[in-house]
């Protein structure tokens, strides 16, 4: 045996020896085979698109075994294992960002280039994926690099949508969404796993049964769906540990109805079941929660279940005890959408495990946390009664159970104070009936955490202001971050280049606290006029792109002014509009000769309006016609344009970032949860114009008042100013330009009213009017500033040297220690 043992254990060491190798002439080889056997293309003849292919294959290779080597290594050395159940993923393009966190990104480009292609060329071929909104969605992809990079025993779960957020066109100032079927073109990226499937039931009924002698429920389907499994490896960057995310597609179940194919209508009950796969196939485009939707409901549900059937199966490989359960097990909850797994799991450890009801609470109480991303009480989850009970009957009958306990124990508490009690009930009761998400994660979760200590404070003091006199201890703050590998390495390689020379030293690149050693070279002039030359370039490719995308030809010597975000009211894109509207009325009203001393400007706009959210299309038309008008006025010429960016996503704002001189975050102060496009700006040199909101706040603390601009209401005088009503502090300037926009001065009369309305008449809710002043006061300090270049510089390098604390290196550490208690499992060799 011993020598059979041997024996293997030398073929495996052969194995390894076997590695593919990273030199550029191996690389090369690999790369003409994948043109051959994998695209089938001659290798004498392939396009830079198959050259892309062939190399994310060669790629994928090497992902795949790094892959393997962790999962095996996480799998003998069984450490507590985070499990990141999340609805959302922006991955964006993975060809750079690969070979980056593989280290091999060299050999590529020179593989690469001796066979004539360029690098940059070959990954631009690549599609984003999107597979999802917004901040959330990007978030949760900064932190899958971040565990991977710091060898956590990670798994992140999610859906793989086959149609992700939907691309936006505009027409003639227009939004309009079209299917971003993405997949169209391959993804090499995942690997297919045939073989790692659950059935996902819905539907049917709950019976009564005794077995053993014991009653027990027992939850008879109406329809069952497969859940298949597609992997997706995320590599870390400077370790060998390469984490995974898996993605479920649904696919028609396997278990076939005898009775049914016996009615003879074999074709139309394979088109019903194929029906199944519309559960994965697109993905909600409101970058708030949606409510009340089946659909949506279904795809909760379904990844939540695949998620758990994989990780439970994964748990009793190991283990023949659920007492051992919580040391094994972290399931972190991104937002509410994934919470329906806290019924799923009390399901099946009680209904299936035969826990009984209590010890099934005691694991329940102990694995579970979440995360909430908003402020607005309106945007937390309720879900329909009726809904759930038709289609999750069992689950449904759960929560009610947990509620009962809950209402039991909490009037023990309280006494009868039934406001209270009602508002903390995860039922809420009324004409309809809903199940509140966050309620019921609360209950449950040992921990609740905010996404900035200015939302936690909201969070404790109002949002759910009862939970927290019931249970302080749940609740924490993990101030979000990005990882800095994506955001400078990858999409800013000058800078990081330049952040390293002068550091003498990479090692921030896993360490982002290192940054701050930019801050004693702040005022060398050397260093300013590298920083400055780097960012010049960067706002030159900015420039050739604007043009080749709008026509509109802009100046690199201009201000790069920026506001790259979902469109929102509270937002205020408007707001932004508005005060172009005022510099550009202001210019024309200007002497001629005082017109010199105007500082010119190029206005970026870019992001996505929810295709039913009115308003913001509107914003989006605004900007459109005001783009128009100030463009074609030669009057102006460079002293102010206005581009709008379509599509804005993870791509494009890899390019605009790194571009950018100002960059705005500018919400109404108590909105912003937290905001995350922030922290990559400052992160590349770019400086802020800010209210005092969300994670904004801590970065004030980090670069200083002086290193940026701040204006606005504060969040203490938010609802005193609502209170008060219109019109107490609106400035002149401000009815001018709403004034403006509403007698048609840049057209479309009809249809900006009631965007107009929204400011004017005891609207106004997010304080636009009472903001403007400030706001173009801060908008006239960054042009005073931006004049003096050597001052500019300086605040640029002290905003990348003060950005370490927001790398989602950072969060993740907190996570780790704070809520989830794990611990780095390094992938040795
Ligand atoms: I709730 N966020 C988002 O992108 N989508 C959502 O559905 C919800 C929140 C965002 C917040 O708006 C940002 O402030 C925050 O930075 C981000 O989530 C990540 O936490």
């Amino acid at each position: 045996k011993s020598g059979e043992g041997r024996a293997k254990a030398e073929r495996m060491f052969g194995l390894m020896d076997g590695f593919l190798k990273n030199d550029p002439v191996s690389l090369q080889k690999d790369i003409l085979d994948h043109v051959e056997y994998t695209v089938a293309r001659s290798r004498f003849n392939f396009d830079d698109f198959e050259a892309y292919q062939a190399l994310s294959h060669s790629v994928r290779d090497r992902l795949i075994e790094r892959w393997h080597d962790t999962q095996q290594y996480f799998k003998r050395k069984d450490p507590k294992r985070l499990y990141f159940l999340s609805l959302e993923f922006l991955m964006g393009r993975s060809l750079s960002n690969s070979v980056i966190n593989l280290g091999i990104r060299d050999q590529c480009a020179d593989a690469l280039n001796q066979l004539g292609f360029e690098f940059e060329v070959v990954a631009e071929q690549e599609g984003d994926a999107a597979l999802g909104n917004g901040g959330l969605a990007r978030l949760s992809a900064c932190q899958m690099d971040s565990l991977a990079t710091l060898d956590f025993p990670a798994i992140g779960y999610g859906l793989r949508y086959q149609y992700g957020l939907f691309r936006q066109v505009i027409l003639d100032g227009f939004q309009h969404e079209q299917p971003d079927y993405w997949l169209n073109f391959g993804n090499p990226w995942e690997i297919e796993r045939v073989h790692v499937s659950y059935a996902v039931k819905f539907y049917g009924t709950v019976e009564e049964e005794f077995l053993n002698g014991e009653k027990c429920k027992v939850w008879v389907p109406g329809e069952m769906v497969e859940a298949v499994a597609y992997d997706n490896p995320i590599p870390g960057y400077g370790t060998r540990n390469t984490i995974n995310l898996r993605l479920w597609a649904a696919k028609p179940s396997g278990q076939y109805d005898m009775e049914s194919y016996n009615t003879g209508d074999y074709i139309n009950e394979v088109i019903n079941r194929q029906r199944a796969e519309t559960i994965s196939t697109v993905l909600y485009p409101d970058d708030r929660s949606y409510q009340g939707k089946e659909l949506r409901l279904k795809q909760q549900y379904f990844f939540v279940s695949a998620s758990l059937q994989d990780i439970i199966r994964r748990f009793k490989e190991a283990h023949n005890n659920f007492d051992d359960f919580p040391e094994k097990v972290a399931l972190q909850l991104n937002d509410t959408h994934p919470s329906l797994a806290i019924a799923e799991v009390m399901r099946v450890l009680v209904d299936e495990e035969r826990l009984g009801w209590n010890r099934a609470w005691d694991i329940v109480c102990t694995i579970f946390s979440f995360t909430t991303h908003t402020v607005l009480p309106e945007g937390l989850e309720k879900i329909p009664v009726d809904l759930l009970g038709s289609l999750l009957p069992r689950h449904l009958q759960i929560i009610y159970e947990i509620n009962s306990i809950f209402m039991d124990e909490l009037k023990k508490r309280i006494g009868l104070d039934y406001n209270r009690l009602s508002r903390m009930s995860i039922v809420e009761e009324g004409a309809i009936k809903n199940i509140r998400m966050a309620n019921l994660s609360l209950v449950c979760c040992h921990t609740v955490n905010g996404v900035s200590r200015v939302h936690s404070e909201l969070l404790k003091t109002r949002v759910f202001k009862d939970f927290y006199e019931l249970w302080p201890q749940k609740f924490q703050y993990k101030t979000n971050g990005v990882t800095q590998r994506r955001w400078i390495v990858v999409s800013n390689p000058s800078l990081c280049a330049l952040i390293s020379k002068w550091l003498g030293t990479e090692a921030w690149i896993r360490d982002a606290d290192l940054l701050t050693g930019l801050r004693e070279y702040a005022a060398d002039a050397i260093l300013q006029q590298e920083w400055k030359m780097v960012r010049k370039v960067n706002k030159m490719r900015l420039a050739e792109y604007i043009e080749a995308m709008s026509g509109v030809k802009v100046s690199a010597d201009a201000m790069f002014d920026v506001q790259i975000k979902r469109i929102h009211e509270y937002k205020r894109q408007l707001l932004n509009l508005l005060g172009i509207i005022h510099r550009y009325d202001c210019i024309k009203n200007m002497e001629k000769s005082n017109r010199r001393k105007v500082v010119p400007r190029v206005c970026i706009i870019g992001g996505k309006a929810a295709p039913g959210y009115e308003i913001a299309k509107k914003i989006i038309k605004l900007c459109h016609a005001v783009a128009e008008k100030i463009n074609n006025d030669s009057d102006v010429g460079d002293l102010l344009k206005l581009v709008f960016f379509p599509d804005y996503n993870v791509s494009v704002a890899e390019l605009v970032i790194p571009g950018s001189d100002l960059s705005q975050h500018i919400s109404t102060a108590g909105h912003e949860a937290s905001g995350t496009g922030s922290m990559k700006l400052l992160m590349n040199g770019c400086l802020l114009l800010a209210t005092a909101d969300g994670s904004t706040v801590e970065i004030i603390e980090e670069i200083g008042e002086d290193n940026m601009f701040l204006f606005g209401a504060k969040l203490h005088e938010v609802s005193a100013l609502r209170d008060k009503g219109p019109a107490t502090k609106v400035p002149l300037q401000f009815a001018r330009v709403v004034r403006m926009v509403r007698e048609g001065y840049f057209g479309f009369k009809d249809y900006f009213k009631s965007l107009c309305d929204t400011l004017e008449g005891g609207g106004d809710f997010y304080l636009l009017g009472n903001d403007f002043g400030s706001y173009l006061e801060a908008q006239a300090a960054a042009d005073k500033a931006f004049v003096d270049e050597e001052k500019w510089t300086q605040m640029s390098i002290l905003c990348t040297a003060s950005s370490g604390r927001f790398s989602s290196d950072r969060t993740i550490e907190e996570y780790a220690e704070k809520t989830w208690g794990i611990e780095p499992c390094k992938c040795p060799f």
